[in-house]
């Protein structure tokens, strides 16, 4: 798949704002400060398409970005960000955790880990979830240009192991472009 057009479409806060049902999501989910902003960007290939930042938990909001006119990326809120209050931090965990449940034009979830510490405890939770309601879902280790070779073998060991329902596993680096193309080929897969 090549992008040829990415655009932001609408943020929405609450289920009853989404958009209409009619076309396929790739939805992207991570903990907060995993590089979900960074690697949306870095697939559509424009800098300013989602909005980066050094200060984890500031997307509260599921954005929608309409991709050549036919499906839909679709940005969640970072989870697992300790410094919110309980109050807040249940209210994404509703928000998150009803969309995925009740969206019926979810076509594959992007997973995003972060290499250097994958499987963290939120994270688990997150894929012990996506398999309890058989969502299909990917793994995308973020950050890959951090790791030397034995790191990264050592991470993907890891994940092989924990999420072992993964339709596949990508290496990423938003900053070399490695596993950007891996990462668009399999999409053509659940874009039809
Ligand atoms: N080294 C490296 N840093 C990254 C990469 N992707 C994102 N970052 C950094 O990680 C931080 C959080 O990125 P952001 O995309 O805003 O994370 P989000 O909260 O998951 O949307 C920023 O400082 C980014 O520059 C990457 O591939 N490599
Ligand atoms: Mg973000």
């Amino acid at each position: 798949m090549k992008i040829t057009n990415a655009t932001f479409q609408i943020s929405v806060s609450d289920l009853s704002g989404l958009p209409e049902e009619s076309l396929p999501e790739i939805v992207f989910a991570g903990r907060s400060n995993v590089g979900k902003s960074t690697l949306l960007n870095s697939l559509a290939g424009l800098k300013g398409l989602a909005k980066t930042s050094g200060t984890p938990g500031k997307t509260r909001l599921i954005n929608y970005f309409l991709v050549n006119q036919a499906f839909y990326f679709v940005d969640l809120p970072g989870y697992g960000y300790a410094a919110v209050g309980q109050a807040e931090k249940a209210a994404w965990g509703y928000l998150l955790s009803s969309y995925i449940e009740r969206r019926r034009s979810i076509s594959l979830v992007v997973l995003l880990f972060d290499s250097r510490h994958p499987a963290t405890q939120s994270d688990r939770e997150m894929l012990a979830f996506l398999e309890f309601h058989e969502k299909p879902y990917c793994i995308v280790l973020t950050k890959d240009d951090k790791l030397n070779q034995k790191e990264r073998n050592q991470c993907r060991r890891i994940m092989e192991s924990c999420a072992a329902k993964a339709k596949f596993i990508v290496n990423y680096s938003s900053f070399s472009g490695k596993g950007k193309s891996e990462l668009l080929a399999h999409f053509d897969h659940y874009i039809c």
